[in-house]
């Protein structure tokens, strides 16, 4: 296989609050890998309309996400963050992917399942097209690592099956113009952390999720430190206290989740928190667990609330990083083109 240059990218959707779920599982990881990485950030608009968005939602929510990535910690200027509908080359090579990618395996992804639900007739063909579209988000940049939450592993999964048959497919032309055995790479999931799969409040075997209609069930990164407070004295819980090993917590998904997120939040493993609190009733708990969720979140929530007013900024931030991105896309396209047979000017 050719050697590829490392490369970090991943997309968040516009659809509404960004919860802890999105946070621990992505956004955190996007901070971290920028000191040992190239990263590409992306605020995923194109995705986001799959369902149906309100248009002025919709540009406000873009707003708000590129404001929390860089409330977070994210650098636009070192790396590179934009809305995925700036730069075309998105688009181009999904259609290039439409073709690559075979019905069977999209009929695979349980996520298209569920959220077209019964109501299957009724999707849009993109609801069921969106892996193809994510696989050309990372793959238009040749990127080698995806940070991502465990719901979208089997995403990923399908962008290396489509890198590698496109790969395979088109080898004559992609030698003949000096790419070797592969133009793709295929891109790794990074899915790291105690909370790569961040649970609902309410009900600890549900995913915290921004369409789940209670806004009990989760953090969102907008939450004031009492509405934090108290929706983890509701939280869902067992009347047992914490044990001292992870093991016993396996058959107790609430206690299981509240446990991740302090140690996701503590930057520490959830031995190191049993550790701390074996033998703790939730009463103990809650209150630590509010208490170190204001302190993490209260900085980010106050900077994005500051950043998300200054539409000039923010825009200004999406239209540079589109401008870079869209510099690298096309480089890309232009050899797609070419590998593929499409007569290019
Ligand atoms: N509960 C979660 N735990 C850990 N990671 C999560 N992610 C989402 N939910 C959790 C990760 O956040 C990143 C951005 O997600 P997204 O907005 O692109 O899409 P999503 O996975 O569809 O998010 P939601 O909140 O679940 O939205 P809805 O309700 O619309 O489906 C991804 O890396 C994801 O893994």
């Amino acid at each position: 296989m050719a050697a590829f240059k490392q490369l970090v990218f991943s997309g968040v959707q516009p659809t509404g609050n960004l919860h802890l779920g999105n946070y621990l599982g992505a956004i955190v990881n996007f901070v971290k890998l920028q000191s040992t990485h190239d990263c590409i950030y992306c605020v995923v608009d194109m995705h986001a309309i799959t369902v149906w968005q309100d248009p002025a939602e919709l540009t406000k929510a873009t707003r708000e996400v590129t404001a929390a990535f860089i409330a977070s910690g994210v650098d636009p200027k070192a790396h590179i963050v934009f809305n995925q509908s700036q730069v075309a080359e998105h688009a181009e090579l999904a259609w290039v992917f439409n073709c690559v990618a075979r019905l069977g395996w999209l009929n695979r992804m349980t996520q298209f399942k569920e959220k077209a639900g019964k109501d299957r007739e009724n999707a849009s063909v993109g609801l069921y097209a969106y892996p193809n579209l994510m696989a050309a988000d990372i793959l238009v940049y040749r990127a080698t690592h995806v940070p991502v939450g465990e719901d979208q592993k089997q995403h990923l999964e399908l962008s290396r099956d489509i890198a590698q048959k496109f790969n395979n497919d088109y080898k004559d032309t992609i030698a003949a113009r000096g790419f070797g055995d592969a133009f793709f790479p295929q891109p790794e999931p990074l899915i790291q952390g105690p909370a790569t799969r961040v649970m609902s409040l309410r009900d600890g075997t549900k995913k915290m999720s921004k369409s789940e209609p209670s806004d009990q069930s989760r953090i969102n990164l907008t939450d004031d430190p009492d509405t934090i407070a108290l929706k983890i004295k509701r939280a869902k819980t067992d009347p047992d206290p914490l044990p001292d090993n992870e093991k016993a917590l396996e058959p107790r998904p609430e206690a299981d989740n509240l446990v991740g997120i302090y140690a996701a939040l503590a930057d520490t493993s959830k031995a190191d928190v049993l550790q701390k609190f074996a033998g703790a009733q939730f009463s103990i708990f809650k209150p630590a667990l509010a208490d170190l969720l204001v302190e993490k979140l209260s900085p980010i929530t106050a900077e994005m609330r500051r950043l998300k007013d200054d539409t000039a900024y923010i825009d200004g931030v999406l239209a540079d990083g589109s401008r870079r991105a869209q510099v690298i896309a096309a480089e890309t396209m232009k050899s797609v083109k070419d590998i593929v047979g499409f007569v290019r000017r």
